[in-house]
């Protein structure tokens, strides 16, 4: 039986009366995501339309999920609100905090040792409160959201950028920081400005080295980093229903790299095999009844031009393997140009370690398409030049391709580390031997994110990231350039040789096992339970609320850092070695923005103190501002903030005292964090006005009393030699908004109102 029926069973129950209200006031064929989200407002059934990307509407999610990096903050806030129990199913999921060097067998006990204090903290919030507690070795967050929770229909909330993943079974899952996270739970409404719709529409059929990856890889291409902003993804065509659940997943995961607020397809026989295959027949049986409501009308995916704000359509047939990279999910190239674009920019081509994992493509049949090439392989006497790292998503896939002979395969390999059923080198939590060297070199793997340093700490390291089996394939090869369409390779003979195509099991043939799925059921009744955090604990720090705006404009502010390119969440709060200060506020802001290059100097944590005229990390000359009294200000470029959901991007600089974040575009769950932290994040009405700030200006906010909805604020920049600039901003902060900037942050207006 499905976790949460009896909430699973209210939805459809509803499902139908709703849609209908939807359709009464919309007046026009729906979409299916129109369909989930006018089915879960905070207000019940639809009464208004609302307008895409400019109604800020109040949503009422079925579920929440946590990952243990996230998770920390998250509920330090939820401990504040005052509540006794979450008001929704929720889960929390320990993946992050476990670090790959050897393999799962000495690795697991060793991250359970070091995070000790974290995951005893986890496990007993999550038993007070009626929290599902998924311990260490279970898996990744959203492969385990995939095979236990997600449903179509449904709508939920997850303090990670790759909740999203839940799309694959027909949902509509969002990444969140963990303030919204907080609403969800304390039965408050989630608020979400209504998204624009994009439509993807799949014709043909996946064949050859192409994979549902591809798919993704291509629509990256087209949209780049930012393409998705503001945007529900709605993927349908017959192309869509040939695609397995998985493999929707892998494309609905990485949808977080275009800025998509999430992607989704509609409920089908892929679903219903899945569902059926991960013990949900009772999902299934519900969701047939309402099934019609579990997917777009037809008449949308007839004329999508008519009902989606853009429409992309790719034909399946002509799709060919893609790798992207190095150093942004975005850099599409077709296999087949690898070789030339490889040479002509001067990317390394050996490959040292191929890693196949992540919550993106650690499925079953991820495994054993990859596994089917390496099989090949041997039967044709190569043997594989590459290091071969293999992250399962869960235990569930773990224990089954154990048993299925999979591992075998791969442990063919010379040098290959089956590690442990976590994120592990995808977030940096990778001993990679060698890497403090900081050599240049390539990697290539079946992850999502590639930014500088995410996997190995290392700036130097290309990563390229592809499918599972071209990650084995180029493996096998060794070399980034390889073709397996097109070229040989020799063997033991010295002979040449041709891989064959992959060939993978959707669904395992005699069904999945497991063990111990590694699941902690909650406290019936968790109020006897006490919470302790040690007052000089490293890594846990209870919260002091942020304090309220004085009401006052903020005058005299210094620049902090004006960041130059991609400023990216792991560029503002890196994640590797500094994951393990996620529940400790005042350490972890000693990475604050470290990763981010001055615009002045080009350099990495490196700034002027203009208080001494001195350089210093940027940490060190936040906390001299705020020991000062001085506020101070960030400006940025595009897409500011894009990547992780992680909210200390926006608490560790409002901890140190920067007031506001100016930026020329930000990334969406990026913006909501420094709104819900009570910060300012505005943009630029004038692009061009990021060259205007200069390195020893001075900041003033003259019209910040009267900040309303839709005003634009000015800001009064005093050069160094006198001159003034006025610069306009522009923000997106509703009343509601402004309010939390007022009290100091959303979590502060949670507790007022529960006071
Ligand atoms: C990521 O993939 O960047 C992470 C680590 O999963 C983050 C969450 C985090 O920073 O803890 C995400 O994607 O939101
Ligand atoms: Fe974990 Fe990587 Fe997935 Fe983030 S993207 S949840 S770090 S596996």
């Amino acid at each position: 039986m499905a976790f949460d029926i009896d909430m699973i069973k209210a939805v459809y129950a509803r499902m139908g009366e709703r849609v209908n209200a939807a359709r009464k006031v919309l007046n026009k064929p729906m979409t299916l995501t129109e369909k989930i989200l006018y089915t879960h407002l905070d207000a019940g059934a639809a009464s208004e339309e609302f307008e895409r990307s400019n109604s800020y509407v109040d949503f009422k999610p079925d579920r929440v999920a946590m990952q243990d990096a996230t998770a920390q903050m998250a509920l330090l806030q939820f401990m504040q609100a005052g509540k006794k129990k979450v008001a929704v199913p929720s889960t929390a999921h320990a993946d992050h905090l476990i670090l790959a060097k050897l393999g799962a067998d000495t690795d697991l006990q060793d991250s359970i040792n070091k995070n000790n204090e974290v995951f005893n903290f986890l496990s007993s919030v999550c038993d007070k409160y009626g929290i599902g507690f998924w311990k260490p070795g279970s898996g990744i967050i959203h492969q385990v959201v995939l095979e236990n929770y997600a449903f179509p229909g449904g709508m939920m909330i997850g303090t990670d950028s790759h909740t999203v993943n839940a799309g694959g079974l027909g949902m509509v899952a969002i990444g969140v920081g963990g303030a919204d996270a907080v609403d969800v739970m304390a039965d408050m409404p989630w608020e979400l400005k209504f998204p624009k719709l994009i439509g993807v529409k799949l014709t043909g059929k996946l064949n050859g080295w192409t994979s549902a990856k591809d798919v993704i890889l291509k629509v990256a291409g087209i949209l780049t980093v930012k393409g998705g902003t503001g945007a529900i993804v709605e993927y349908f065509g017959e192309g869509a229903k040939s695609l397995s659940c998985t493999g929707k997943g892998t494309i609905c995961n990485m949808g977080a790299e275009i800025g998509a607020t999430t992607s989704t397809f509609g409920y089908d026989d892929s679903m219903r095999r899945y569902l059926a295959a991960t013990g949900r027949a009772d999902v299934v049986a519900l969701a047939d009844e309402v099934a019609d409501h579990l997917t777009g009308d037809d008449e949308v995916y007839a004329n999508p031009e008519q009902y989606f704000d853009q429409v992309i359509e790719i034909n399946l047939d002509e799709l060919t393997p893609h790798l992207n990279g190095p150093f942004t999910p975005d850099l599409a190239t077709p296999v087949s140009e690898m070789k030339e674009k490889a040479a002509a920019n001067d990317w390394p081509t050996e490959i040292e370690w191929a890693l196949i994992g992540s919550c993106t493509n650690s499925s079953y049949e991820d495994l054993t398409r990859a596994a089917s090439i390496v099989d090949d392989a041997f039967n044709k006497g190569v043997k594989p030049v590459s290091k071969l790292g293999i992250n399962p998503g869960s235990e569930q896939v773990r224990f089954t391709a154990e048993r299925d002979g999979l591992f075998d395969t791969f442990r063919r390999f010379e040098s290959v580390s089956i590690f442990t059923n976590a994120c592990g080198p995808c977030i940096g939590q990778w001993d990679r031997e060698g890497a403090d060297k900081q050599e240049k070199n390539s990697i290539i793997h079946s992850f999502n994110r590639n930014f500088s340093k995410r996997a190995d700490g290392n700036p130097n390291t290309h990563a390229f990231v592809t499918s599972p089996e071209m990650v084995a394939a180029v493996a096998i090869s060794g070399d980034l350039g390889f073709n397996p369409i097109t070229d040989t390779l020799t063997n033991s003979k010295g002979e040449q040789v041709k891989l064959a195509e992959p060939t993978g099991m959707e669904l395992p043939e005699e069904g999945f096992d497991v063990a111990d799925n590694g699941f902690q059921a909650p406290a019936e009744d968790g109020s006897g339970i006490d919470i302790n955090v040690a007052v000089d604990s490293k890594r846990l720090q209870l919260l002091n609320p942020f304090l309220e705006w004085d009401g006052k404009n903020i005058n005299g502010a210094k620049l902090l850092i004006k960041a130059f390119g991609k400023c990216t969440t792991d560029h503002i709060s890196m994640a590797g070695p500094w994951l393990k200060y996620r529940g400790h506020l005042d350490n972890i802001s000693e990475n604050c923005l470290i990763g981010a290059v001055n615009a002045f100097g080009k350099a990495t944590n490196e700034v002027v103190n203009q208080l001494n005229g001195e350089k210093g990390p940027v940490p060190t000359t936040a906390r001299a501002y705020k020991t000062a009294g001085i506020p101070s200000i960030v400006v940025g470029d595009h897409n500011y903030g894009e990547g992780s959901s992680r909210e200390h991007a926006a608490m560790e600089p409002r901890h140190l005292g920067v007031c506001a974040v100016v930026v020329k575009s930000f990334a969406r769950i990026h913006e909501t964090n420094l709104k819900k932290q009570g910060m300012l994040g505005l943009t630029f009405a004038i692009e061009a006005d990021y060259d205007k700030i200069l390195e020893d200006d001075t900041f003033n906010f003259s019209d910040l009393d009267g900040f309303a909805p839709g005003n634009q604020l000015t800001l009064e920049v005093i050069h160094a030699d006198g001159s003034k600039d006025g610069i306009k901003l522009n923000h997106t902060y509703n009343a509601q908004q402004i309010g939390w900037f007022r009290a100091g942050s959303a979590l502060n207006m949670i507790r007022k109102s529960i006071a």
